[in-house]
């Protein structure tokens, strides 16, 4: 196990957020190479997994949630989806506990946004070695704020994809066997068929017209997931995977975060160009909790 990779991919997680925020809501395809000032909302809580994880040796939801909270009244102005704060609201007034799927209050069957897909990075690095463990949290950790079945799906694929990235050593990638792995676990049709599509999608190498249309690019899980795992798979290098992510428009910054997950677990902290890195925010807390996930996993590893 690997700590640059760890980094990679939490680091990777926060510049392909601030590559895109500025073009969250394009509907025009251009591609940008500077990273803002600022990351977003799925930083924002990828770090709240993080620091839960740390804080208690591995999941809790209680935590989880409480950090949840305490980041978004602390940085409320970083562009949450409109459903979180008002699921947090509604734990603050004590009215409800977490595990009732308070997103079913807000949308008919429940949230199938990406934001728990977006923020699901770290469990992927944590439980990368136990796929059926990896399934169960992820769902623990979804439904504190997304319930609807494609939410949870789309989290679970997007971390198993960040497993596999870190299982994979550098320079020994094949595509197809990737592809099919995901196909293999996934036990939704509606996942399966989009996997599918990109078989042949990376075998034409298709234009990205055709990507946004076959995928998405839209804030559903559905209609981004796919599109990150598609844009990860479809480039070379961590730069070219989040330029082309961010270049598809729509939820720029969400698939830019979730494709940068990807890649920088597979590419590793030193593929990730300096000029980004020097110039993303709180960059040295990224990383310093990159080091200690990658700590605790060693030390429990090692028991
Ligand atoms: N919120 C944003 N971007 C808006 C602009 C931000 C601006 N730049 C600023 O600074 O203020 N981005 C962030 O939100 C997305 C993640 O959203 P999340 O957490 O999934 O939220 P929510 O509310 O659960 O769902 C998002 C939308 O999905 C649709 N939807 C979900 N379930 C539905 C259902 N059952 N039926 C119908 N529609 C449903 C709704 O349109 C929700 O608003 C990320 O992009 C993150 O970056
Ligand atoms: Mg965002
Ligand atoms: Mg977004």
């Amino acid at each position: 196990m690997d700590i640059s990779k760890f980094k990679g991919c939490l680091v990777g997680t926060a510049i392909g957020d601030s590559l895109g925020a500025n073009r969250e809501g394009a509907w025009y395809i251009s591609e940008v190479r500077d990273i803002g000032p600022r990351y977003t909302d799925d930083t924002a809580m990828t770090i709240g997994v993080v620091e839960s994880l740390i804080n208690c040796k591995g999941f809790n939801v209680d935590d989880m949630t409480a950090r949840f909270i305490q980041n978004y009244l602390h940085e409320p102005w970083r562009g949450y989806g409109p459903g979180p704060p008002r699921i947090f609201n509604m734990i603050l007034k004590g009215r409800r506990r977490w595990d009732e799927m308070l997103d079913r209050k807000l949308y008919p069957g429940g949230s199938f946004g990406n934001g728990a897909a977006m923020r699901i990075a770290p469990i992927g690095l944590f439980y990368y070695d136990e796929p059926e463990k990896l399934r169960e949290i992820v769902y623990k950790a979804s439904i504190i704020t997304h319930s609807h079945e494609l939410a949870i799906e789309g989290a679970f694929l997007q971390a198993y994809a960040v497993s596999l990235a870190v299982n994979t050593r550098k320079s020994t990638l094949n595509r197809y066997d990737f592809l099919k792995k995901l196909k293999n676990i996934t036990n939704n049709e509606m996942y399966f068929r989009k996997l599918e599509v990109m078989e042949r999608l990376l075998q034409d190498k298709a234009d990205k017209i055709d990507v946004i249309n076959y995928l998405g690019n839209g804030v559903e899980a559905i209609n981004s997931v796919p599109t990150a795992i598609y844009s990860f798979l479809a480039n070379n290098d961590f730069e070219e995977s989040v330029v082309y992510a961010v270049s598809l428009g729509g939820d720029a910054d969400t698939i830019g975060a979730m494709t940068g997950a990807i890649a920088g677990a597979y590419y590793g902290i030193e593929s990730i160009p300096l000029k980004w890195i020097e110039k993303l925010e709180n960059r040295e807390y990224i990383e310093y909790l990159a080091e200690k996930l990658w700590e605790l996993k060693s030390e429990s590893s090692t028991k």
